[in-house]
């Protein structure tokens, strides 16, 4: 019996290393005081080569800090946008001065809303795939987040398992 027990114990242990690795690739990444959690994309609907991502950035420090840049191989241009209404009409527009993250603060980037946009995509994104996306934070540096890809005109992000 002993020997058996300790056989099953060596495979636990074996399963909470392997599970712990891909959780922390996929599910979110993290440089310096942030975290970026949560990210995903998709194709814009109804858009040929478009397309957005979003997450919410966790930022744990005592300083604010500042999204500048973002950019991915699969899209020739890649920029940080805002969702307004101006006379019932939804407008998007880039962010000149970049996305600050405040002290101690989240900020969630969400379809309606702030966003990642993804233009002149060169790669078909297909749903179930990841995208590799690049964010550059003014004090904390870059980053690369592996971001999954949901369904076109899909609202929420795509269920992990
Ligand atoms: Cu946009």
């Amino acid at each position: 019996m002993r020997i058996v027990l300790s056989v099953a114990l060596a495979a636990m242990a074996l399963a909470a290393i392997s599970i712990q690795t891909p959780a922390v690739a996929e599910g979110s990444a993290g440089v310096g005081d942030l975290r970026i959690v949560h990210p995903w994309a998709r194709a814009s609907a109804g858009h040929g080569n478009t397309g957005a991502a979003f997450m919410t950035i966790v930022n744990s420090g005592g300083a604010d800090d500042k999204l500048v840049a973002a950019s991915t191989s699969v899209a020739r241009t890649t920029e940080i946008h805002e969702t307004k209404m101006e006379n019932g009409v939804m407008k998007m527009r880039m962010l000149m001065g970049g996305l600050v993250i405040p002290a101690g603060a989240e900020v969630a980037l969400k379809p309606m809303g702030l966003h990642v946009m993804m233009m002149g995509v060169t790669e078909k994104l297909v749903e179930g795939e990841t995208l590799l996306l690049t964010l550059t934070f003014e004090q904390a540096g870059s980053v690369e987040v592996a971001v999954p890809i949901a369904g076109p005109g899909a609202m929420m992000a795509p269920t992990m398992n």
